[in-house]
């Protein structure tokens, strides 16, 4: 495995989910892969769940994790080609990407949505430098458009929670005071559309997400009419996409408390488990009540980190030297 952006990337969904399930059960079982290999975890922004799951899953597989967080340690890095860099930054990542790759067997990459520019942001520009400059393995711990260590993560979840074959799983946009990156939802609405689950999506009009990632997922805009009979909720906020309106791109144009998730929406579904990505701003997205019930799952949706970063970890080391 070259790169981990994409569903495609991991093959297979349930030989994946397989694979998650051994490494769940005896997570140092392949600590000899890693031995004497070196992972580079490159962050942009900020993060708890990524660098701390990252790292653990690189130790359980017996490899050498190094984070570096750009800007607060590093040199700040100009990320656009052909600028005369007379501002605050004081290297280029084209010197800087090489550089740190030759540290290093895999490198993993947080940089998220500028959220100013969507064809800089939908081009992965900074993602495909690390792929072009660095020569090496590179995974996207959420990139301009996606987050797929998440999304595996909560595949892996609601197959752990499902009750029946084929759950009715909904992503539900919810409220949010400042402008987030479509990256969750993205991944999330790509990873559900091939997995085998009814899958529906609800935001408001206008918050339509990219069809290159909802693939002809249905689409409700009656948040209700969505949830009745639901298994999963899934919450989160995104941005306008700039969809319908590529004027909007980045922006907050609805903060309808309405949509926020509550006892009054989950009262139509199948009883269904509560997620969230976290970090989560209570009674936003989602109030105490639901997000304290013993039905929310945001807990091992966390800890299922560890193992989706394990499972893709431990499949680029196996192909290192192929
Ligand atoms: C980020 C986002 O929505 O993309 C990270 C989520 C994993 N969230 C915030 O910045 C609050
Ligand atoms: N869910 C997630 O990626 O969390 P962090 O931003 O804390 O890493």
């Amino acid at each position: 495995m070259k790169t981990f952006f994409h569903v495609e990337d991991i093959g297979d969904l349930n030989a994946a989910l397989k694979e998650a399930e051994e490494v769940k059960k005896n997570r140092f079982a392949w600590k000899h892969l890693g031995q004497d290999k070196t992972i580079m975890l490159v962050f942009f922004n900020n993060s708890l769940r990524t660098r701390l799951s990252s790292q653990k899953a690189a130790l359980n597989l017996g490899m050498h994790p190094i984070v570096l967080n750009i800007g607060a340690e590093s040199w700040k890095l100009e990320t656009e080609m052909g600028v005369v860099m007379d501002g605050d930054k004081s290297e280029h990542i084209k010197e800087a990407i090489p550089v740190m790759a030759s540290y290093c067997d895999i490198i993993g990459v947080r940089s998220f949505a500028h959220l100013e520019d969507r064809e800089f942001d939908y081009a992965e520009t900074i993602l495909e430098q690390f792929v072009k400059y660095s020569g090496k393995p590179v995974i996207s711990l959420e990139s301009a458009t996606v987050h797929p260590c998440q999304a595996f993560a909560d595949l892996i979840t609601i197959n752990e929670y499902k009750r029946n074959k084929r759950p009715k799983v909904v992503l539900s946009w919810a409220p949010h005071p400042k402008a987030l990156p479509q990256a969750v939802p993205n991944s999330f609405a790509e990873w559900m559309s091939a997995a085998d689950v009814d899958f529906v999506i609800t935001h408001p009009k206008g918050y339509e997400l990219d069809p290159k990632f909802t693939r002809g997922s249905r689409i409700e805009y009656d948040q209700m009419k969505a949830f009745e009979g639901a298994d999963f909720i899934y919450a989160k906020n995104w941005s306008n996409p700039g969809v319908t309106n590529p004027e909007d791109y980045g922006k907050v144009v609805c903060k309808d408390m309405d949509w926020t998730v509550g006892a009054r929406q989950m009262a139509v579904t199948n009883n269904a488990f509560f997620m969230h990505c976290l970090p989560v701003r209570r009674n936003m997205i989602v109030t105490d009540e639901v997000i304290d019930a013993p039905t929310s799952l945001v807990i091992p949706e966390a800890a299922n980190r560890e193992i989706s970063a394990q499972v893709v970890m431990k499949r680029m080391l196996e192909s290192l030297d192929k």
